[in-house]
């Protein structure tokens, strides 16, 4: 009489209804779909310079530069393209251009090393990359790959400003299969091994901006009169999905900024009179923690919106305090998941009070459920396990590996985060620990089988694991244990030294335990959850 308790499942909804996403428009259409109505306002601003496009702007020149990409560099339906951009005005309209071309962008961080580009460039099928002048020589010997540099461009180099300056036809509009078509490759580890090219589709793509900033009663309020801060990085899906495609939807303007630094930032946003601040933990701290944050007007600021990674109740609390007029709540969300899985509902348009440490609410259109991550059973409220989310707007799968896919998304649709959480009394959700091996510094993905792979390659390292440890200003930092082989001498500096040379800034390891073994299951699987531990009660070399 026990057992049917077993087969019923908890399903999480939003507490908002569901509403009618269009599922025929290519993502620039959908973007831009009120273009005429407000073709004149701002779109993008350059933060540096003030320099500012509006929405006709930005629809003519993202034309241009697809009419260019596809008469100059062959560029057409089903191509990829590599965005190695930092934040800019030509990001935006690259990727706007992939878009009407029926293209992939893939994106990458310009500060990765040769070899990391050279890896994902091959594996995404690139054809061209486009890049500043500054980033060329990272890629000029890559095989079969043409390079665009911005502004006037480099040596051996198409320019972007011709490209923008192109007279090619642009008539022939691509046809777009918006079920199937892909239009952004960003990589991610997900929940175990090296990163992979993660398909979405201009659907999945539409259906998540969709979910957040459309209907009578938006679950992130966005308005045509509000300015966006865009600091976060949009090679990171958290700023190409929820502060550029959002924005462009809502038509709000967008202050793009090319890097993170406190006092500039404040003053962007006086000058702006920024009213939407995305951010993540460590620029929440360097906030919290600025003497300056009291002698900056930010009282336009109305919505502080945190992702990628925890917020606790502390940093919530004080950064509250700090701006009294904004509305501050987190959003959660994971490449693989389309990406938005959840959002603050004190963001609605008609707002829900929230509490600290929440990371919103599941959003409309989708399903959530947790399990037990041994049995697989559905768990009722309040009980953390694994979280699960269904619906339109998850990736594809996996470029190129279906493996993968099949371990991520199961056979009834369900995408395992790896994620550990649970649902409370008012549908918000709370996440209490990571099952999957991933680190975030900052924000950004480190993928512990990467650095695992780097370090086992040495001739004077026989074994290796890499974990996170927590950190107050990162979140979390990556350190190995390692294993040394017979009779090396092999020092720690040696060991950070020789990973930092191949990797960009946030993979390097920050400490070296030297040990004997490293734990694992008879499986061989490393016992990540047993170092963790470790590192939790004070374990030192
Ligand atoms: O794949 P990824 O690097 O993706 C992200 C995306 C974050 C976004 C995206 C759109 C938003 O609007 C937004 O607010 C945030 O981070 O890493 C996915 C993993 O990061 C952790 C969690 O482990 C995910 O599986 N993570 C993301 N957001 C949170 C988080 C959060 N609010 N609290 C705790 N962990």
């Amino acid at each position: 009489p026990t057992e049917p308790q077993a087969e019923t499942t908890t399903v999480f909804r939003s507490t908002l209804p569901d509403i009618a996403i269009p599922d025929h428009l290519p993502l620039h259409d959908y973007v831009l779909e009120s273009l005429a109505e407000r073709r004149d306002r701002a779109c993008l601003i350059d933060g540096a310079t003030g320099e500012t496009l509006t929405f006709g702007d930005v629809d003519r020149l993202s034309r241009r530069v697809a009419a260019g990409m596809r008469a100059a560099l062959g560029v057409r339906s089903g191509g990829t393209v590599m965005l190695l951009l930092p934040n800019s005005v030509e990001f935006a309209l690259a990727f706007l251009a992939c878009s009407r071309l029926g293209a992939a962008a893939t994106t990458a961080n310009p500060l990765h090393t040769p070899p990391e580009i050279a890896k994902q460039a091959a594996a995404s099928g690139a054809t061209v990359v486009i890049t500043e002048p500054a980033f060329v020589g990272k890629v000029r010997g890559l095989a079969g790959v043409a390079v665009v540099a911005t502004g006037d461009g480099a040596e051996g180099c198409v320019s972007f400003s011709d490209l923008l300056a192109s007279s090619a036809n642009d008539d022939s509009a691509a046809a777009i299969d918006v079920a199937n078509d892909v239009v952004a490759l960003p990589y991610s580890s997900g929940t175990t091994g090296l990163p992979k090219g993660v398909m979405l589709s201009h659907r999945g793509l539409v259906t998540s901006v969709a979910q957040l900033v459309d209907g009578d009663n938006p679950n992130l309020h966005f308005r045509e009169d509000d300015v966006v801060l865009c600091v976060l990085p949009m090679f990171h899906v958290y700023s190409l999905h929820s502060i550029l495609l959002c924005g462009m939807r809502a038509g709000a303007a967008l202050v793009i900024m090319k890097r993170f630094d406190t006092l500039r930032m404040f003053e962007l946003v006086k000058r702006h009179r920024i009213t939407i601040v995305p951010l993540v933990l460590p620029i929440a701290v360097e906030m919290a923690k600025s003497d300056a944050i009291d002698s900056h007007d930010l009282s336009s600021v109305r919505m502080v919106i945190s992702g990628a990674a925890p917020m606790g109740k502390e940093l919530q609390d004080m950064l509250r305090a700090k701006l009294p007029r904004a509305v501050l709540g987190q959003g959660y969300g994971m490449t693989e998941a389309g990406p938005v899985l959840s959002m603050c509902m004190a963001f609605a348009k008609e707002p829900l009070p929230v509490k600290s440490g929440a990371c919103g609410t599941v959003v409309r259109n989708a399903e959530l459920k947790i399990i037990d991550p041994e049995t697989g059973l559905s768990l009722p409220r309040n009980q953390p396990g694994e979280i699960c989310i269904r619906g339109k707007q998850l990736m594809k799968g996996y470029l190129n590996n279906p493996e993968a896919t099949a371990k991520t998304i199961d056979s009834e649709g369900w995408l395992h985060t790896g994620d550990i959480g649970y649902v409370d009394d008012d549908d918000e959700i709370f996440i209490v620990d990571r099952l999957k091996e991933l680190i975030k510094y900052k924000g950004f993905q480190v993928a512990p089988a990467e650095l695992e792979a780097m370090l086992i390659a040495h001739p004077s390292i026989a074994d290796a694991a890499v974990v996170p440890m927590k950190d107050d200003s990162c979140g979390e930092i990556p350190v190995a244990f390692v294993v040394t082989s017979g009779g090396s001498e092999i020092t720690e500096d040696e060991i950070k030294q020789y990973v930092a040379k191949q990797v960009v800034f946030y993979k390097r390891l920050h400490k070296i335990f030297l040990v004997e073994a490293i734990p694992k299951a008879p499986s061989g699987k490393i016992l990540r959850k047993d170092l963790r531990a470790k590192l939790a009660s004070g374990f030192s070399n």
